[in-house]
């Protein structure tokens, strides 16, 4: 039978959710959770799929679904999953244009996600070479992708030997089979890496001495000094930078978005949120901050999730290390009344390995890693202030 396909190479699924939606909860549902293809959806049958595994292992293998399953102890992490071009949008408005599909703050979700853990397979089928040369491959061969014939990443074999990295060969996202947008019936999950690594309908894993050769490994998802401006000089640099592995510390402001008009609360408070997210292992976030005068001074905002109490803890700072945190920041009256079209409230994190978000990044021609400060600006603040008599009234 002919494989289902959703969707087309010319025309592949890319769609992110609104803001506020996005920041709502702290695991983001599947529907909510943003899609990024490079080809159609593939629709696999499970009970007839085999994932292959090859290369430099003592035995190759076919393994189902069910055996994937059944035969293997089943783990669960809670990671950010991100694309490389998330914020691309304020890269190209606020620095200079950029190459690539125009992201605005969307392109990530917080899921947890279930399955073997991949250093448990790789052990039991022998490896036959030395984790320092190693890398691992993950392809899809499903279907044809926009710059290559299959889609492929890989990261370094040391990596994924280390149990405590938690790679997992994902069944389920949020304790549900994965949907077919996601990867159904299986991909893998690397935990403070990139979402481009993550490959979706994995079909294949390949133990190798070098990188994967895919397009996306070596010709997309690097970050290209400032000087390559043309898609021509980039060709001769691709294979000089390496390939993006973890992704920088973030923050961003979900809401008040950009041009709109906003209620402030009855107090005169006006509610900010966002998300924000660690550096590569280096999580759980653990301050963030905002200004509403260009950095002059900046104020704490609550994480509101995961709570206060867990990330204090070991315990909690190991389960949430590769996650995003929620934050609020409640913005008392007297710093609501200052705010005029010009104001531009920021936001920056510090995470526990103590990196902070700066103000400003280097531009690259592909837009990728963007993670200037998070930044909400153009607003126009209606308050709900007390009547003389008592009664609530809109004055603007
Ligand atoms: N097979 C396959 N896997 C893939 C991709 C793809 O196009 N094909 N895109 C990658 C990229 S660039 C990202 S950011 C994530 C997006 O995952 P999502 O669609 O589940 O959000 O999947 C990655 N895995
Ligand atoms: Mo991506």
């Amino acid at each position: 039978m002919q494989l289902q396909l959703e969707y087309s190479v010319e025309k592949p699924l890319n769609r992110e959710p609104p803001m506020r939606e996005l920041v709502e909860s702290f695991i983001t549902t599947a529907d909510t959770a943003y899609d990024r293809n490079h080809g159609p959806l593939p629709h696999i049958d499970a009970t007839t799929f085999r994932l292959h595994i090859d290369g430099n292992v003592a035995r190759s293998a076919q393994l189902s679904i069910e055996s994937l399953r059944k035969d293997y102890q089943q783990h669960t992490v809670i990671a950010a999953l991100q694309c490389a071009g998330n914020r691309r949008h304020t890269m190209r408005t606020k620095v200079k244009e950029v190459d690539g599909i125009d992201w605005n703050d969307g392109a990530v979700c917080n899921c947890t996600w279930r399955g073997p853990l991949l250093a448990d397979v790789l052990v039991r089928l022998g490896l036959t070479i030395k984790t320092d040369v190693g890398h691992v491959h993950f392809n899809c061969s499903q279907t044809d992708v926009q710059d290559d014939s299959y889609y492929g990443s890989s990261i370094p074999l040391e990596r994924c030997l280390d149990k405590t990295k938690k790679i997992i060969l994902a069944l389920d996202m949020n304790d549900e089979p994965l949907n077919v947008n996601h990867g159904f019936p299986i991909r893998v999950v690397m935990p403070g890496i990139a979402g481009a690594r993550w490959t979706k309908w994995l079909d294949r894993i390949l133990v190798k001495k070098c990188e994967s050769n895919n397009f996306y490994m070596q010709r997309d998802y690097k970050i290209l000094p400032p000087c390559v401006t043309s898609k021509a000089q980039a060709l001769e640099y691709w294979p000089k930078i390496p390939a993006i592995q973890g992704l920088p510390i973030n923050s961003v402001v979900a809401y008040p978005e950009p041009g709109t008009a906003h209620v402030a609360g009855e107090n005169g408070e006006l509610e900010v949120c966002g998300y924000a997210l660690p550096q590569a292992d280096d999580g759980p976030v653990v301050k963030v901050e905002v200004s509403s005068d260009k950095g002059a001074t900046w104020d704490e905002a609550e994480i509101v999730y995961p709570a206060k109490e867990e990330l204090a803890t070991p315990e909690g700072q190991e389960m949430y290390k590769w996650g995003w945190v929620i934050w609020k920041y409640k913005m008392p009256k007297p710093q609501v009344s200052k705010i005029t079209r010009d104001t531009k409230i920021w936001s920056r994190a510090k995470d526990l390995g103590g990196n902070m978000q700066d103000g400003t990044v280097p531009w690259n021609f592909r837009g990728v890693a963007y993670n200037a400060y998070g930044e909400t600006e153009n607003l126009k603040v209606m308050g709900v202030e007390r009547m003389p008599n008592g009664i609530g009234g809109l004055k603007l």
